[in-house]
């Protein structure tokens, strides 16, 4: 093991295992190092919140900084009932991470002040009367704060005071930096449409467990759900219904940019999907020359997959992609547009082929990196291109071929990492389809070794997809994501090292009182011992 793993970083902190031992049982993801700090912290009524912007400030990136500060004094401040002032300096840190000297308190500091913690990384030391979280980067310090959170008693997460607690962060000095790039979360809100508010809720839950990616499935059979104004009737139209014909409803350009802008203050990035050829009815009901013979077919509201197919030979189809991806490309800062390509039942192969190989294309002239479901591998993936993984027994031959020949992977093993399995036979929403997928069965794979000769490094990262055709409120989403969201993020995040779910169960115990606190409901798994 190379020092720095938390297996390794456990047995070097053996002088104080009390250091490790409370991080590695409370945080989840586990971090990729802890050691003793300082000495414990508490926060009381006289901790401020500074801003080390780093030698540049002031600048954006000091900016940047100052609203990690923000919004890390809103996540404490109800629950402690302190002032928690943020403020800005421009002292340098001292010895160690901590401060030299100065006022006691959290100190948020920015800069290239450590080595090695890359784009997202952190480095959290507390002592008696600091805790510093320091970063390269503003995801680092943000990434840094949820662990902060983590530490403090899981009634940080009341929203009204809860008075005489002991806001005490335990003794650490952390190191700490994700395994993966892409650690994502996937929400179907074309299956049962979610409100902007719900997918806000849930962006919170994500970035609780340092998730930095929101996959949203816009398209489907049952509805579209984001206005394009070339094509207005996709959303008035299609988005107008869902499954068990409710009636629907579809973001305006302006609530997608406020997901887009709320996804981005918690540092995650926004891939919209489009899936296509099938998983289209819902536009081919809208436009009757979308379809191969000119009719337009019902609005549908059942949960049969496979049925619709794009028109591939028609000149249409090409220009209804161009401007749906030109528009949805041009409301989307980050670097990819997911193209589906799943299921496609009632497309020939070779149709198939020709309407992935030209998605492609429309996706890379409006600037965008193209992911597609595994099944784009069949077809001729692009260069950079992203094949994300849901099929179940890994042995995927064109899977690994194409991962070989440098396609990356997205790691969504439906036995694994679907979060719409149901737990068990007696589990009343979800599906069934992939088996049943119980917490441990969650938690216990390795996505760089599930589909048979991938390359280690061409996995790019991990993603858990909430498919709704059963799932509809809050409660129902909350209780198929919790607690399997978090080992997911576990996947993604710490070292394959760390890896072992006798200790991961109680992490994962000690969340439960804080998604109490946070509202979540979530399913009592009899493999976990709940406090
Ligand atoms: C398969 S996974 C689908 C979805 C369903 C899901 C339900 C994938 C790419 N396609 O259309 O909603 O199963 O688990």
């Amino acid at each position: 093991l190379a020092a720095g793993a938390t297996a390794a970083g456990a047995r070097a902190a053996s002088s104080t295992p009390s250091a490790a031992a409370e991080v590695t049982s409370r945080v989840i993801p586990v971090p990729a190092s802890v050691q003793a700090g300082g000495g414990a912290f508490r926060l009381t009524s006289g901790t401020a919140i500074e801003v080390d912007g780093g030698p540049d400030a002031p600048d954006s990136g000091s900016q940047a900084a100052r609203d990690v500060a923000d919004y890390a004094a809103g996540l404490l401040r109800p629950a402690t009932g302190y002032a928690l002032p943020v403020v800005q300096t421009l002292a340098a840190l001292g010895e160690g991470g901590g401060r030299a000297d100065g006022p006691a308190g959290i100190v948020l500091a920015l800069g290239d002040t450590d080595q090695g913690l890359g784009d997202e990384g952190y480095r959290l030391h507390t002592t008696p009367t600091s805790v510093t979280v320091s970063a390269r980067t503003p995801a680092g310090l943000f990434h840094g704060v949820q662990t902060l959170r983590q530490l403090l008693p899981a009634a940080v997460e009341s929203r009204t005071a809860v008075p005489d607690t002991a806001w005490t962060v335990p003794d650490a000095d952390i190191r700490d930096v994700p395994r993966y790039a892409y650690r994502g979360a996937m929400l179907d809100v074309a299956r049962h449409f979610l409100t902007v508010a719900q997918v806000e809720r849930s962006i919170d839950q994500l970035a609780l467990y340092k998730i930095n990616t929101l996959h949203l499935h816009l398209t489907d059979d049952q509805g579209w759900r984001i206005a394009v104004s070339s094509w207005p009737r996709l959303a008035t139209y299609g988005g107008s219904t869902e499954v068990g014909g409710g009636s629907g409803g579809w973001y305006s350009q302006q609530d997608y940019q406020e997901i887009v802008g709320y996804a981005a203050s918690r540092f995650l990035t926004v891939v919209p999907e489009i899936d296509g050829p099938g998983h289209t009815n819902a536009a081919l009901a809208s436009y009757a020359e979308l379809n191969c013979d000119g009719k337009a077919p019902a609005l549908y509201t059942g949960t049969s997959v496979g049925f619709s197919s794009l028109c591939v030979g028609h000149d249409n189809t090409y220009t209804f992609l161009d401007d749906v991806i030109r528009e949805v490309a041009a409301l989307t800062p980050g670097p990819y547009l997911h193209i589906g390509g799943d299921e496609a039942h009632s497309t020939s192969a070779a149709d198939y082929v020709t309407f992935v190989d030209h998605v492609q294309q429309i996706v890379a002239a409006h600037g965008k990196t193209v992911i597609g479901w595994h099944q784009i591998d069949s077809a001729h993936p692009a260069p950079g291109a992203i094949a994300q993984y849901w099929g179940t027994a890994g042995d995927e031959t064109d899977v690994a071929a194409a991962a070989q020949a440098g396609t990356r992977l997205i790691m969504s093993p439906a036995n694994r990492a679907y979060l719409d399995m149901k737990y068990t036979s007696s589990t009343s929403l979800g599906l069934n389809w992939a088996g049943y997928v119980e917490v441990k069965t969650s938690y216990d794979w390795d996505p760089a070794t599930f589909v048979k000769n991938v390359p280690a490094s061409a996995v790019f990262g991990v993603e858990a997809p909430l498919w709704t055709e059963t799932l509809k409120s809050n409660a129902d989403l909350d209780f198929m994501a919790f607690p399997r969201l978090p080992g997911i993020a576990e996947l993604g995040w710490s070292p394959a090292a760390t890896h072992d779910w006798d200790a991961y169960r109680v992490r994962l115990a000690a969340q439960a009182p804080r998604w109490t606190a946070l509202g979540i409901t979530f399913y009592r798994s009899p493999q976990v011992d709940w406090p």
